[in-house]
């Protein structure tokens, strides 16, 4: 199939998998950090040595002499005799290198207020923090929750708990009272952080009345004794005297000095709540030093980091992992300058992400599939208006990346060059596992490719035996890695239960992949979304990528729905794209047309039962598709709980056009 502008031919071969690879060129290659192959069995052959010698690059107040013990798993310690101070490592080392002036963020508001501050004066404002919160009571073993926009107070105050050896629990801004009031009951916070608002769609999102709801739940009494409240909207608050205080009033009584102390390696460095099968969502417990080694290293690697010449962007709300890990904690302990974003990527128009790009110079951008496809349905006219000559590498993370967007990406973003880095990790895992090399890795678009060194991960069948080439199974970590989770919060046993009664002291994932012939891994999707049609194994995430090669389709959804015949049949729900609405007023007929086309891609076995032309698809707030909902749909049953939905109304529209269809 040829694209529109016919620059990129491709070929659909097998299971979603394409012919053609991307290898790097060779300037790339000459000037890349790692661009000798060698570094995977070298790693290979010592994982403890080859994260030990990462580990050294971090500042250590006291050094380690303990690599891993995983003498009590799944509970691991990494470097536990270790101390260190991460803020420090984030902040002050770079100073004291003499890289104060060097810009840390480059912060641009939704309305377009803007303001750059250099590690000097990042640090700075982080320790005058750190005596605020010292003053209010916070002290090392404390949690701290955050209710924040995405502005640069929610990087200090992060970086100001962690600098008193405090965790910080941040709640994404887009949850509701009562889902922050379980966050905050659950690790018995004593201080929440938040703002006025932020800005969202050129409108004021109010934060702090949330709080006050939140504190006001189930008869009040919660463990929170003060709420710090940044100014950011002016919109109208209510502070309660006694409890509510205004950063900007408090923080004048502090200076910036502030002598960090090092804290062991293992201190709880912050948790991070995620939803698992069951209702009550997990709380992801990570720790100081082997989270800071990986996610400074993967950042580094995988991104190429040229720190002193680059301009990295990572879209992701500091609400998720990918904040955490991919703006915060990997991008500052690597002294790297990078934008950071408050809005949304339609606001005021289409551009804005593009002209943000353009005005930054930004060289290496970080972003999610289901934002590039919104790009790709709004059209590639919309970002060839700006020049994204600065951009050489491009990564991707939260779901597969299917093959048309990896190349559109490529190709309207990248300028037909720029590497792209297809990023699978989890929560749990904490940074990046699964992901290409770009001065080495022959890239496949739509696999993620191979575990990065140091991390053995491989592709498994139901009774843990590893697969061969070619086949399907689950994906498990077999070794111990330096981020992983430690623990649910308060629930071993959950913790246990969830990611390691399946193997043993493996780690199970809860994701599908498979191997293709060069044992390169393509991730599948939840193993709750792969299908079982017929005693066949199916994935969502490999026919929703046939859906999308076809010109008329804009994105897609499929889910395995039960069937009385087949055990599961493949149901898919797909949003077409404008260009295709402009030329077509009728789409009747078009579901039967893609059924064809999926079984003419995959095979008949493949071929959906049902196609239904739908406006919209259910979206999280953090952007993945609610596949569950649509699978309530697809079995004529009550629709699931929406809660998590960005649009909550999404649902009924859906609804409505199946209904129309049946
Ligand atoms: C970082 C993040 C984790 C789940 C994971 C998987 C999916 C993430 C992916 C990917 C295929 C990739 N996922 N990256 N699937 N390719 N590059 O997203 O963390 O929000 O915890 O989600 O997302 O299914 O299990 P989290």
């Amino acid at each position: 199939m040829t694209e529109q502008n016919g620059t990129i031919e491709s070929h659909p071969v097998h299971h979603g998998e394409v012919a053609e690879t991307y290898p790097p060129n060779a300037e790339f290659k000459a000037q890349a950090r790692v661009n000798d192959p060698s570094v995977y069995w070298r790693a290979a052959q010592d994982p403890e040595g080859y994260w030990a010698d990462e580990a050294t690059n971090l500042q250590w107040t006291k050094p380690f002499t303990e690599i891993l013990d995983w003498s009590n798993p799944p509970f691991a310690k990494w470097f536990a005799d270790g101390e260190l101070n991460v803020s420090v490592n984030c902040l002050d080392r770079h100073v004291a290198a003499g890289l104060g002036d060097r810009v840390a963020i480059h912060f641009e508001g939704e309305p377009g207020d803007a303001r750059s501050i250099t590690y000097a004066e990042l640090t700075h404002e982080v320790k005058r923090a750190a005596n605020m919160l010292t003053s209010l009571g916070v002290t090392a073993g404390d949690r701290v929750a955050l209710y924040m926009p995405m502005i640069p107070e929610t990087v200090i105050s992060m970086l100001a708990v962690a600098r008193l050896g405090a965790a910080h629990s941040v709640v994404f801004g887009g949850f509701s009272a009562e889902s922050l009031r379980a966050r905050i009951d659950d690790a018995e916070a004593e201080l929440v952080i938040t703002a006025d608002g932020g800005y969202r769609k050129s409108r004021v999102s109010a934060l702090k009345p949330t709080v006050d709801d939140a504190l006001a739940l189930h008869g009040g009494g919660s463990t929170v004794q003060k709420v710090l409240v940044v100014e950011r909207t002016k919109n109208d608050v209510t502070m309660e005297p006694g409890r509510d205080l205004w950063w900007h009033e408090e923080i004048t009584a502090y200076d910036g000095d502030h002598e960090a102390q090092g804290f062991p390696a293992e201190n709880p460095l912050f948790i991070l709540y995620t939803s698992g099968t069951t209702g009550k969502p997990k709380g992801i417990l990570h720790t100081s030093g082997g989270y800071l080694t990986q996610v400074s290293t993967t950042h580094r690697n995988v991104f190429d980091l040229k720190p002193e010449t680059d301009v990295y962007w990572c879209t992701a709300d500091i609400g998720w992992i990918t904040g955490h890990s991919y703006v915060v904690y990997g991008p500052l302990a690597n002294g790297a300058t990078q934008v950071i974003y408050e809005g949304t990527p339609e606001t005021p128009t289409w551009g804005r992400w593009w002209e943000i790009i353009q005005k930054y110079g930004v060289s290496i951008f970080y972003t999610a599939p289901t934002a590039i496809r919104s790009f790709m349905k709004i059209g590639r006219q919309v970002p060839e208006q700006y020049d994204l000559s600065s951009i050489r590498v491009l990564g991707s993370v939260g779901e597969p990346i299917n093959p048309e967007a990896w190349r559109w990406y490529r190709e309207v973003i990248g300028a037909g060059s720029a590497p792209i880095v297809d990023t699978w990790w989890q929560t749990e895992t904490g940074a990046m596992m699964i992901a290409p090399l770009p001065g080495l890795t022959h890239l496949k678009p739509g696999s993620a490719q191979a575990p990065l060194p140091g991390i053995s991960a491989t592709v498994a069948d139901d009774d843990g035996n590893p697969v061969s080439n070619g086949q399907g199974g689950l994906l498990v970590v077999q070794r111990p890695w330096p981020a992983m989770v430690r623990t649910i919060w308060g629930d071993d046993e959950r913790f246990k239960e969830t990611y390691w009664e399946k193997f043993g002291d493996r780690y199970f994932a809860g994701d599908g992949a498979r191997l293709d012939e060069d044992g390169d891994l393509w991730l599948l999707g939840r193993v709750d979304d792969v299908m079982n049609v017929s005693g066949h194994r199916l994935s969502t995430a490999e026919i929703e990528s046939a859906l999308i090669e076809n010109h008329a389709v804009a994105e897609s959804a499929v889910v395995g729905a039960d069937d009385p015949t087949t055990g599961q049949a493949v149901v898919a729900f797909c949003v077409l794209k404008e260009s295709y609405l402009t030329d077509h007023v009728n789409t009747e007929g078009l579901d039967q047309e893609l059924r064809v086309f999926v079984g003419k891609q995959i095979g008949a076995i493949a071929r959906p039962r049902n196609v239904y032309i739908v406006a919209e698809l259910p979206k999280t707030r953090s952007g993945k598709i609610m596949r569950r909902l649509l699978k309530d749909i697809a079995e004529g049953k009550e629709i699931g709980d929406t809660s998590t939905l960005a649009d909550t109304m999404v649902m009924s529209t859906i609804q409505d056009q199946v209904i129309g269809k049946k």
